[in-house]
């Protein structure tokens, strides 16, 4: 993989930040965007822009053949069976709150118990939650080892003939931890549940193949995947997406409206109501035909060969504790430095143009279990390179220092 020539389709990495050259290290918040989505972008609105499915004009019908090539090439990024399984959403948080608010609303029912994990990101928690009180349902937690991997023996202590879902996070946001969400899968299934798996951070670093998982649903974020903001991806199995009553009303969702009545519309324009973000889902398909060229287990090595790179550098530094040790994971390294407020920590590297996440990342209970306030967060894809980690190594090893 030729790390220099991926560089330079990404402008964005092209800047200094407070007089020194960008390293932009967050990418679990969000990836940078390759020139071929940028343009996609700038395209449509040059060149196509109109409402898709209704017009009767060229640039309608131009607009819809784009929009649509995205959702098939989402179905064979995550190898679902049909094209209509896919549904675009703004992101993996409405994703969750699409499932909740509709397959929740319906199918579960008081003294039914849901569960997640300790890892969960806030939006895998909330709208279960809020779902638990309206129904009088139950959440339950499966606890986590100090690595920041899951306690599975105490998931099959959890699991009984009340667990009607199961939301596990694949990849921790936080931690890099990757859940053997197989296993979660057909535990799950073995007493009925149905299983929905918060891909946002997984699928930008795996192969996700939602039919060999066989998982019930599965949501993402285009933001991860070198896309743009505002689009996200909910697959779920046609069986279930046809039971589940819509999300919204409005257009595009429905068959027929009378004052009386309204039918509605086949998936997955059933879940789609109003004018969805076209441009941003077109610039989509671009994002993962760069990953498609590039290749899944190329990016990947090269993240795995940067975290262990990363990892060897920074243990080096007197006063760095890593946070997080799973076996199992993904380029996110989180740490302390000589319990010095990761805010502080962050501030200091962006001083030096290096950009990383610090805080509680959207995971307030997990880090009350870990009983920390946050943690620094370093999150490598595929254009960071080695002198990258160096910059980074250095200037942590200053940082740490200058407080010793
Ligand atoms: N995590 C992070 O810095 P949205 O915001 O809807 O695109 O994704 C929410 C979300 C859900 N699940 C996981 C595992 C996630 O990592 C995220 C987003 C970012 O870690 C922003 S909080």
């Amino acid at each position: 993989m030729d790390v220099a020539q991926i560089r330079r389709r990404f402008p964005v990495l092209n800047q200094e930040v407070n007089g020194k050259p960008l390293v932009y290290l967050d990418n679990a918040a969000t990836t940078q965007k390759p020139d071929a989505v940028i343009q996609a972008l700038t395209k449509y609105y040059e060149t196509d822009n109109a409402n898709i499915h209704r017009g009767a004009h060229t640039l309608a019908a131009r607009s819809t053949e784009f929009y649509e090539t995205t959702r098939k090439t989402v179905q064979r990024f995550l190898h679902a069976k049909e094209a209509e399984e896919i549904i675009f959403t703004k992101g993996t948080t409405e994703g969750i709150n699409l499932v909740a608010a509709t397959y929740g609303r319906k199918f579960i029912q008081q003294g039914d118990e849901i569960i997640i994990s300790t890892l969960e990101h806030h939006s895998n928690i909330v709208p279960w939650q809020m779902l638990c009180e309206e129904k009088g349902a139950k959440l339950r937690v499966i606890p986590i080892r100090d690595s920041g991997e899951l306690m599975l023996e105490e998931f099959d202590n959890l699991l009984s003939e009340k667990t009607k879902l199961v939301a596990v996070i694949h990849v921790s946001n936080a931690l890099g931890t990757i859940n053997p969400v197989d296993d979660i899968i057909a535990k799950a299934h073995a007493v009925g549940a149905k299983v929905l798996i918060d891909g946002a951070q997984s699928t930008s670093h795996l192969d996700v193949d939602v039919q060999q998982l066989d998982c019930d649903f599965l949501v993402c974020s285009a933001h991860k995947l070198y896309g743009p903001t505002g689009v996200g991806v909910l697959y779920g199995k046609r069986e279930l997406l046809e039971a589940m009553p819509p999300y919204q009303g409005g257009g595009e969702m429905i068959k027929e409206v009378t004052f009386e009545k309204t039918t509605y519309n086949e998936i997955p324009f059933k879940f789609e109501a109003g004018t969805p973000n076209i441009g941003d889902v077109i610039a989509f398909n671009e994002a993962i035909s760069f990953i498609s060229e590039v290749g899944k287990q190329a990016i990947r090595s090269h993240e795995d060969e940067l975290l262990a790179y990363a990892i060897s550098q920074l243990s080096h530094i007197k006063g760095f504790i890593p946070v997080g040790t799973a076996k199992e994971r993904v380029s996110v390294l989180s740490f302390l430095i000589n319990r010095m407020h990761p805010f502080d920590v962050g501030m200091m590297l962006d001083a030096s143009g290096i950009a990383v996440r610090t805080g509680h990342h959207c995971t307030q209970p997990l880090m009350k279990r870990l009983g920390l306030e946050g943690t620094v967060r370093a999150s490598f894809s595929v254009y960071n390179t080695k002198s990258e980690i160096d910059r980074l190594a250095e200037t942590l090893e200053r940082i740490a220092k200058r407080k010793n």
